[in-house]
């Protein structure tokens, strides 16, 4: 159940950095474009100080946070599409992701190659996303042909695909990334299917010095906000990364962190906004040895979220006994919660709120 992320961005923007920073892994990081040869994956446990509070009412049990997985995907250049560089490659990973983190260079080092010269945000963003359009027209266009040849014998769905198709070939002919559009949940399916990259949620990292935001941070917020379904972070890579590695322990990095004036780290401020722009709710179990978090998408019902854990709680459902976090926390303990009587008793229609706190009982 860990969400994924693909970090996409131009070779020397700070795609490995921004990785160390967020999963203290230690991936190679060089001063040259193409260090990145294998893709790198990396899995980084969520902090989540509901689950720690939680914890602490049962501290006899193991925590087990969620987690997201990031992939460090190879640079590209343009004419990626072409097979230029390492594209195919990097384009065939970044299918695999659900949401796309597009690191931008925000920094200016005259030592640090530029493959254009000098960062230019919103030259740098259309590159990057037009080499993504550029192969999904590639996609779609194949994928038209074969639709309309069955079409043409008088095929109803692959005349409605086909229909489909070209609206989507219209958007990315305009250079209009596929996120922008709208779709009926009939069409969602197909879509689905056909997992266009620019279809994918983005949310753009704007890879900054140890002083902060700037001047080309603050034009990538603008590029973000003009190009649909989209947030955006501003991210000390190297200083985080730089911390990761020198501290091993996480109270000491807070302390650091909070020297440079930054409350959260670059983990948590991703996870927060990634959650937010992939409507991702976050609800906890306490059941056998564990203390437990899961993420589920919002809107999720009980049986569905149950599933997760274990099918005998969707295929057996038979009610979900949900507390509210704060409530609990206030009683103190689960039994002072039930003395109150605040434990609701929830039907399989129950949708599961972020923050739930859920018993699931089947038969
Ligand atoms: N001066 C400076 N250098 C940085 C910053 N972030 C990354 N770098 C350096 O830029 C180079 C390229 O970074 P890297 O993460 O390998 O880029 P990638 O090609 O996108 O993976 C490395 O030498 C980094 O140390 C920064 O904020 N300031
Ligand atoms: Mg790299």
């Amino acid at each position: 159940m860990s969400r994924s992320f693909g970090l996409v961005g131009l070779p020397n923007a700070g795609k490995s950095t921004v990785f160390n920073a967020l999963t203290l892994a230690g991936a190679k990081v060089e001063a040259y474009p193409f260090c990145t040869i294998a893709p790198h994956h990396g899995v980084a446990a969520v902090p989540d100080e509901r689950l720690d509070h939680l914890h602490a009412l049962f501290p006899e049990k193991k925590k087990v946070p969620t987690t997201i997985e990031v992939v460090d995907i190879a640079g590209l250049v343009e004419g990626a599409c072409q097979g230029e560089g390492l594209g195919n490659q990097f384009l065939a990973e970044i299918r695999g992701v659900e949401a796309i983190l597009h690191v931008v260079r925000c920094f200016g080092d005259p030592d640090i190659a530029h493959p254009m010269g000098e960062p230019d945000v919103r030259r740098d963003v259309a590159v990057v996303e037009g080499e993504l359009l550029a192969k999904d027209r590639e996609t779609l266009e194949r994928r038209r042909e074969r639709a309309a040849k069955a079409a043409r014998t008088g095929d109803m769905a692959a005349q409605e695909e086909v229909a489909f198709l070209d609206r989507l070939l219209a958007a990315v002919n305009a250079e209009e990334p596929i996120r922008t559009l709208h779709f009926s949940a009939h069409e969602l399916p197909l879509l689905r299917e056909l997992a266009p990259l620019t279809s994918k949620p983005v949310l753009f990292v704007a890879n900054v010095g140890d002083e902060g935001e700037n001047a080309l941070s603050r034009a990538l917020a603008a590029v973000a906000q003009e190009s649909g379904a989209a947030g955006w972070i501003v991210v000390r890579g190297k200083l985080e990364a730089e911390l990761g590695e020198a501290c091993s322990d996480e109270g000491e990095r807070q302390a650091f962190l909070r020297e440079y004036g930054l409350a959260e780290s670059a983990l948590v401020r991703l996870v927060t906004e990634a959650y937010r722009l992939l409507s991702v709710i976050t609800f906890y179990t306490v059941e056998g040895p564990e203390v437990r978090a899961w993420t589920a998408p919002a809107g999720t019902r009980a049986p569905d979220a149950g599933a997760a854990i274990h099918t005998d709680f969707r295929d057996r459902f038979v009610l979900a006994e949900v507390m509210h976090l704060p409530d609990l926390l206030a009683a103190g303990s689960e039994r002072a919660l039930r003395e109150t009587g605040k434990i609701h008793r929830a039907g399989r229609d129950y949708t599961v709120q972020d923050g739930d706190v859920i018993h699931f009982i089947s038969a």
